[in-house]
């Protein structure tokens, strides 16, 4: 059984990422499932080539340290073209108005001067990296879920069309994790691409700057210190922090503190710690060009190893190659 999650070069790894999903991958994964950093994903927007490239690449470094298996990690463009074949096999199979119905391209597309045809058609890339690697489940939220939907169809189509070659992947809620909030307005999540990062705390973020980032933090107007989500968002939120760092509840963390100066204290001191050994670690790699090639190399040649016979396959049941 094979499970496939990614995470998005759209900007650098956030405590967000770490506590809602990578920490998770890291600690509860199956020997099966496999990571990426889906660096082609991030090109559907205006992007900087130099810093795709160096982001990426600092993912792929906090992965590792993070503690996910080397040999279960691979990026995204390394497989460019296995990924584009198959790509182009899906759009084949891919209907224009099944692919303009995708809700996130509405909300993605809405507003924007200039929209990228490929803001239309990841949905079919994202696609072919599933079906490529043959996996069974996708971890997904409801965000997503009508991608999933839409490799399945494409799957099945396929192979009735042409014959049995995917296997048919089944969108699953992610196992449930914390959901981190933006410290500077907490009515929205932790996000790579905020327009301002005074409230994203960043995993290789140095130390004094995630302790200024968590004192700033935003507080609610009650000066009570309860875990109260809807009434009191803002603290919740740094309840929440402070409870998945420490493995504990946030009801209970909140009868330890009367006041918000010791709370956000004792946050942040919580989120350094939680992020020492993955800062070091990230550092040393990203230092360290060899090793961090070799993971990548290694990474790719197995996911490319993977896809061979089913990309071959694909093409000669499609009539080409
Ligand atoms: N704030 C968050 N709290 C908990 N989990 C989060 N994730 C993202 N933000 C939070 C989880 O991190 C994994 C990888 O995320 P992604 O690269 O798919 O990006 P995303 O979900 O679109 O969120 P980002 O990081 O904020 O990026 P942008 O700003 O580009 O949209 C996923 O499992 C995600 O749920």
């Amino acid at each position: 059984m094979t499970r496939l999650s990614a995470i998005t070069p759209s900007d650098r790894a956030h405590l967000g990422n770490h506590l809602g999903a990578v920490r998770h991958w890291a600690r509860d994964g199956h020997p099966g499932d496999l990571y990426f950093v889906s660096d082609l994903h991030a090109m559907t927007v205006s992007y900087n080539p130099a810093r795709l490239r160096a982001t990426t690449r600092e993912l792929l470094a906090v992965l590792v340290a993070s503690g996910i298996a080397p040999d279960r990690l691979f990026v995204q463009s390394d497989l460019i073209r296995e990924l584009g074949a198959l790509t182009w096999l899906l759009e084949c199979a891919c209907a224009f108005g099944e692919a303009s119905r995708m809700t996130q391209f509405k909300q993605k597309s809405d507003g924007q001067a200039m929209v990228r045809l490929s803001l239309l058609t990841y949905p079919v890339l994202m696609a072919a990296d599933i079906l490529l690697l043959g996996a069974d489940e996708v971890p997904v939220g409801a965000d997503q879920r009508q991608h999933v939907e839409l490799a399945r169809d494409l799957a099945r189509r396929f192979n009735t069309t042409y014959g049995e070659v995917f296997a048919i992947p089944r969108a699953v809620m992610p196992r449930t994790a914390a959901r981190v909030r933006d410290l500077s307005d907490p009515t929205r999540k932790m996000s790579k691409s905020a327009q301002d990062s005074t409230g994203t705390v960043f995993v290789l973020d140095d130390p004094d700057l995630v302790r200024r980032k968590i004192r700033k933090a935003k507080t609610d107007a009650l000066g009570r210190v309860e875990h109260d989500p809807a009434g009191q968002p803002a603290v919740s939120n740094l309840l929440e922090i402070l409870a998945a760092c420490r493995g504990t509840d946030p009801r209970t963390e909140a009868a330890g503190f009367s006041e918000y100066g010791p709370l956000k204290e004792a946050v942040a001191e919580a989120v350094v710690e939680e992020l020492r050994p993955i800062r070091t670690r990230a550092l040393e790699l990203l230092s360290d060009p060899a090793e961090l090639d070799a993971i990548r190399k290694a990474g790719a040649d197995r996911a490319a190893d993977r896809a061979a016979h089913r990309l071959s396959s694909a093409l000669r049941l499609a009539g080409v190659g």
